[in-house]
């Protein structure tokens, strides 16, 4: 198949800033020099390759800017009919995909965090201090200004966390506090990852948001933060294919891929491997 039914824009978040290891700051450009674009390119007539590059700076000063810059591009694409997918940098990107998403977006729309880690810190709570840790408490409105999103870009119970495996327990108490949905490996092993994404999109519109270390690290090793006992990828490509078809799915992020931790390219061939499923499914019918 040639062509398809949705023009897509893929925006590259080149900052590392918000991981303690900065190498997520090369993920995009990796991906560009090892041809990514132009194998995507022979598979649509209508795609669009952005990428933001992070200045020099301290990350709470450029996280934020970065940010904002972000969500304006998503929602310009958005409000151009375009489909935006993200792809990092570390997973601090989100506070700007889905702050553009939801600018742009008219309807109320849930999330699916896919993720070792429950990225709900504050700077009061962190161990690490890492921005990547709280991306998710940013877009509940959570944290310090100029990164916690206000007004809030989403409530907990939009949110399904998936795939957890790592957190501290301010984090969990949040969960509760703010009524998301945690779907550990357990759970997903016992409904089977179809299922669980089923029931977590429920029947109106989704986001994805992907932090490549929910998968498997012996999959997807090119990561800073690896949590073993993940998400194979097999199963995790078979189970999003259908999601994204779906007309209903608004938008994609992939983040924390960081080629320095890579092995034989294994990580950046399944992000290649995601989005060209998001392209090829684009022109099915939903
Ligand atoms: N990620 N919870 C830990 C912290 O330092 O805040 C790890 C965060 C990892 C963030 O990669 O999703
Ligand atoms: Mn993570
Ligand atoms: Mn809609
Ligand atoms: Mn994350």
């Amino acid at each position: 198949m040639t062509g398809s039914g949705r023009a897509m824009t893929i925006l590259g978040v080149g900052c590392g800033l918000g991981a303690r290891d900065g190498g997520c700051a090369d993920g995009p450009r990796a991906l560009r020099r090892g041809g990514m674009g132009e194998r995507l390119r022979g598979l649509t007539e209508d795609l669009h390759c952005l990428e933001l590059q992070a200045p020099l700076g301290d990350a709470q000063t450029v996280i934020p800017r970065l940010a904002d810059h972000l969500a304006t591009l998503v929602a310009k694409e958005c409000g151009r009919g375009r489909f935006p997918i993200v792809i990092g940098g570390d997973h601090s990107c989100a506070m700007g995909t889905w702050a553009g998403l939801r600018q742009a977006h008219g309807a109320a729309f849930r999330l699916i965090w896919i993720d070792a880690h429950m990225d709900l810190h504050t700077p009061d709570t962190s161990p690490s201090g890492a921005l990547h840790g709280m991306p998710l408490a940013c877009l509940l409105g959570l944290g310090p200004p100029g990164l916690a999103r206000h007004p809030p870009v989403l409530t907990g119970t939009e949110v399904t966390l998936m795939g957890v495996r790592s957190w501290e327990p301010e984090e969990e108490a949040r969960t509760s506090r703010h009524g998301i949905r945690v779907m550990g490996m357990a759970e997903l092993k016992r409904l089977g990852l179809a299922a669980a994404l089923a029931e977590a999109t429920g029947p109106g519109d989704f986001g994805i948001s992907l932090d490549l270390d929910a998968i498997d690290p012996a999959d997807a090793p090119g990561v800073g933060t690896p949590a073993p006992g993940g998400i194979r990828a097999d199963e995790l490509l078979d189970a999003l294919a259908p999601l994204l078809a779906s007309p209903r799915c608004i938008g994609l992020e992939i983040a924390e891929y960081n080629p320095h931790h890579d092995i034989d390219q294994r990580t950046a061939a399944l992000v290649e491997t995601i989005v060209e499923a998001a392209i090829r499914s684009s022109g099915d019918p939903p």
